[in-house]
Order: structure tokens, then sequence, then C-alpha cells
């Protein structure tokens, strides 16, 4: 028997934008509880909630001023202990967010370390300035600066995210040890494991200039650092190893190598990671450089990737990405269906974002003034620095904002998509009105029910969950995958394109996206097939 999380799939809830119960615009978790039955339905077995924490909400909730407590405008801990029952007493898992590169500024420990308190004087990275200048070049992921000078203190705090988000500082023993707290805590009340948020960050090995060319300055400096992989296995030797649990981290610019090494059982670190490679299918490195999408370039890193490593993470979609459907498809419920066929006959652990399942586009808004993203609207100067204009700032934010993914969920054709009868933080997809999981319920052919069909598939298929790898082919928009386990295989074709390809194929499919019962070397537009073989 393998390990449960590597037998189920996961789903992604961003519960700002999931369900809303009270009517105040804003997803909360009685809203999840109410949407438990749905969730069973898709056969998907673990729920990761972005994070529920108490927040003041600049970076929606990546920005954390109490670890041990449940923002209001989410519920209360006993709301969170009947989800983590509930959700149980069905089957399914909840993985919690662990936010804990950075914490909010509101945060007690950074209040109380600004004014040089124990035992909190060291919690953050705090240096004086080069006279009025920060204390070194390195830039913020969400673009300007990486440091804030702070009055009260009267020095300078390193922040690789927004400005009220500051690093902590893990050469302090007792922040190891409030972190540590942390995980027990959410442990021992039934959590199944975490999300780990920016994990390959945590250990900054110095804080000298950095290289002063590229996106980020500084990141040699701490991404992957030795003093990382430590932290990581204390982690799992002190706590983690405790429980039945698992830890999947999120690692900006990982190497497939590095990937390995995080993830190899003998080392202790971490169980999965999320890799980023293959979300350069559509951009140069960073996703405000778009370039052409090539079906090709998606394959080839999603490939590699799943040659490289025994077992890992697969996604296509999550809180920070545009839309698969948007941006590797045509926008149509054809191409959510064969992009879902592939990520979810994939070797590993595969992770759908809420909505993904309806195949949920980008946004449809119009302009800047409906995008509510720090990220987004940090970005802008920088855009701006590179000589765009407005109207060109605001095409990069339809294709790469991340508030592509949190438009509400569509749950209804009805007003504000079923998502809340209040007004909702951020606009509704005008396109709910088709796309929403209603509809969709009713109609068989829908990307919903595709999923399930699939899911159920994959669920009862040990070939699917264990089989071994194997490209067969990828040409200029179709790929043909093999995954085997003994005697038996299961191929997987895929036609990336709106015309009909051809390819060498022939038998009978187990599950065709069109229905298709007999194959000839030819696939209908957008069309995936499974084929099973004994
Ligand atoms: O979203 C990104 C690119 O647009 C990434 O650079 C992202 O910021 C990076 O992957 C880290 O993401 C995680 O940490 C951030 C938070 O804003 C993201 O939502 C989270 O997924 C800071 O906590």
């Amino acid at each position: 028997m393998e390990k449960w999380w590597k037998e189920q799939a996961v789903y992604q809830i961003y519960p700002m934008s999931y369900c809303d119960s009270n009517g105040d615009g804003m997803g909360d978790i009685p809203g999840i509880i109410s949407k438990l039955p749905y969730i069973k339905s898709l056969g998907v077995g673990i729920l990761w909630l972005s994070p529920v924490y108490r927040s003041p909400g600049e970076d929606n909730g990546y920005d954390i001023s109490d670890y041990c407590d449940i923002d209001p405008k989410f519920g209360t801990l006993s709301d969170m202990d009947e989800l983590i029952q509930k959700a149980n007493a069905l089957g399914l898992r909840i993985v919690m967010d662990l936010v804990i590169n950075h914490t909010s500024d509101q945060h007690e420990w950074f209040q109380k370390s600004r004014r040089r308190e124990a035992p909190y004087e060291d919690f953050y990275i705090w240096r004086d300035g080069n006279g009025k200048r920060p204390p070194n070049n390195w830039t913020s992921f969400f673009g300007g600066g990486a440091w804030a000078f702070d009055e009260v203190r009267g020095q300078w705090y390193l922040h690789l995210f927004a400005k009220g988000q500051p690093d902590l500082n893990y050469r302090n023993p007792a922040v190891i040890d409030a972190v540590e707290r942390v995980m027990d805590f959410w442990l021992a009340r039934g959590v199944s494991g975490f999300r780990c948020d920016v994990i390959n960050l945590l250990w900054k090995d110095s804080l000298k200039n950095g290289f002063p060319k590229g996106a980020l300055v500084g990141s040699e400096y701490y991404i992957g650092r030795p003093g990382c992989h430590e932290l990581l296995q204390r982690f799992r030797r002190e706590v983690l190893s405790k429980y039945d649990c698992f830890t999947v981290g999120e690692t900006v610019l990982v190497s497939p190598r590095k990937a390995r090494e995080l993830t190899d059982p003998g080392r202790g670190e971490l169980d999965m990671v999320f890799s980023f490679e293959h979300m350069n299918a559509d951009c140069w490195l960073v996703k405000w450089l778009p370039r052409k999408f090539k079906p090709q370039r998606l394959f080839r890193s999603l490939v590699k990737w799943q040659k490289k490593l025994p077992w890992n993470a697969v996604y296509l979609e999550n809180h920070d990405q545009p839309r698969s459907v948007s941006r590797f498809g045509d926008d149509s419920p054809a191409s959510a269906k064969a992009i879902l066929t592939l990520l979810l006959t994939l070797r590993g652990t595969p992770f759908v974002y809420q909505g993904e399942e309806l195949g949920m586009t980008n946004f449809d808004f119009t302009s800047m003034d409906d995008i509510q993203d720090v990220e987004s609207k940090n970005m802008v100067p920088t855009l701006k620095k590179l000589g765009l204009n407005d109207r060109r700032i605001f095409e990069r934010m339809r294709k790469a904002s991340r508030d592509n993914a949190r438009t509400p969920m569509q749950w209804t054709p009805g007003p504000e998509g079923g998502f809340t009868t209040g007004t909702p933080w951020i606009k509704v997809n005008g396109n709910h009105v088709t796309i929403n999981a209603e509809t969709e319920e009713q109609d068989p052919d829908s990307v919903l029910n595709w999923f399930r069909t699939l899911m159920a598939y994959r669920n009862g298929s040990d070939v699917l969950k264990q089989g071994r790898f194997r490209l067969i082919s990828r040409e200029k928009d179709w790929i043909k995958i093999e995954r085997r386990l003994g005697d038996e295989r299961v191929i997987v074709a895929v036609n990336w394109s709106s015309k009909p390809v051809k390819l060498p194929l022939v038998g009978y499919p187990v599950l065709s996206t069109h229905g298709t019962k007999q194959l000839d070397c030819q696939l209908q537009p957008w069309e995936a097939v499974l084929i099973e073989e004994k």
C-alpha cells in the first residue's frame, strides 16, 4: 500500500473566493463546510486551504499576524475544528498553508521586535543602512527594493515580498522553536500536513550585495542554501515525524537536482515540491515578460520533471497563476478537458485548483480599478519604468495577474455566481452564466463531469496511481504518454489543438473526451483518450 498522499488528488481552496456563508462578500470556513459534499463528489482526497490565519490581508492572508488563530472574516477556531472533523468524517484530509518565511508586520513578534522587546529583538532581519540607503541592493519579488526603514527601531528590515511581510530570522533558535510550536499546534488539531510557502528561501547565507543584473537581485544568497536543508531536516525530526502527515514545499526557481535533494526520503526534508519551470511555457522566466504559448514547451518541461524525479507534485494552476484553460488552451470547455486529462494522468500527486474542474477562465476585468492583488499593484511602477503605457500594462495584467485565479468560484448562473448574497470582494467573472457547477452538474458532457469521470478512473487504477511514466511521442500539438505497472499499460493521447490531428493510434479507448469508441489514427479537436493494454 502506497502512502495516502501518493494515492489521492489534492484540491486547493482559496478561502476568500470559495463560498460566502454570511453575505459579507468574502468566502469563509462555514461556506467551505457547506460545500464538502460537492468536494467529496469530485473524487479528491485532500483539501489544501490557502491561509485562514489572522491577517491584515495585505497579501490575502500570506501575511500572518497570528498563526494560532483564525481570521474573523473566515470564522473561528471552532469553525476550523468543525471543518477538520466533518471533512475527516467524509474521508477528506485537510492540509494548511504554512507561511513561515515571513510574518505580517502586524504580528506581535514584529511589533515587539521593532521596540527591541525581549525575547523578540532578533526575530527579524534588522540592519543599519548605508547612510540613507538600504543595507544592500536586494530586490523584492513584488517589485522595488527588499528593505524598508522602520522609524520606531531606527533600522531597516528585510522583506522579500510586500513591505508588510518582514522576513523571519532563522539564525535565531527562538524563531525555530516558535515556528515548530505553530506546526505542532495544527497537527495536534488534526490537520494532515502543510503546503510550505516559499520554503526554499528561509535561510539567508549573507547580506552581501547581489549580482546587480536580473530579476531578483540577491537571490544567489538565499535560494536553496544549505542552511535551509538543515532547517527542513530539523522540522521533520522535531515535529513532522511524530504525525501521519506530508509536506509539499513551494520552491521558487528550483532545479530538478535541487528538487531531488529536497524530496529524497533518506534526507527527510520535504515529501514533494512545486517547481515552476513549466509555468514559463508562455513567458520569459517572469510572467510579466510574455511570449507565445507553445504546447511543445509545456510538454518538454513536464516530461523532463516526470523523468528526473521519482515522485512529485503535479499542477497547472494555483492562486498565483492565471487559469490554465486561458493560457494553455483556448478558453473552450473542450480544451479544459484535454488539459485536465494530461494533469490527472501524469505520475505524481495531482493538485487541482478550485474552479479548474469547471474550466474557469481568466478574469474579464476591464481596468486596473478591478484589480486587488498587491503583487499586480506593486508591479505597475516597475512596468512603467520599462516604458509600458497604461494600456499595455493592463494587457500584461490580463495575462499574468494573480487575480485571474482569484475571482469567486462560480457555483450557479445566478447573481454573483452563487458565491455570495452580498457584494463580492472581487468581481465575479461574467461567464458564470455558462461556466458554473450547477449548470455543469446537469450536462453529461461538461468539464465538471469529465473531471469526475477521470478522477473515478484514476482512483480505481493502480497503473495511473503508481505506474512508471514513459513518453511515447510529443509533437507540435499532441502528446502521447504511457503509464505502466507490471504488464498493464495505460496509453494517454491528447490533441492539444483546435484542429483534428493524425497520429499513430489504434485501439478502443476506455475513456474519450469525445465519446470515441474506436480509434483510427485520428483525434478530434482537443480530444483526449485513454487506452488500456493488458
Ligand atoms: O506569484 C508569483 C509570481 O507571480 C510568485 O513569484 C510568488 O510570489 C511566489 O511563488 C511566492 O508565492 C507564495 O508566497 C507569496 C504569496 O504572495 C503567494 O501567494 C504564495 O503562493 C508570499 O507569501
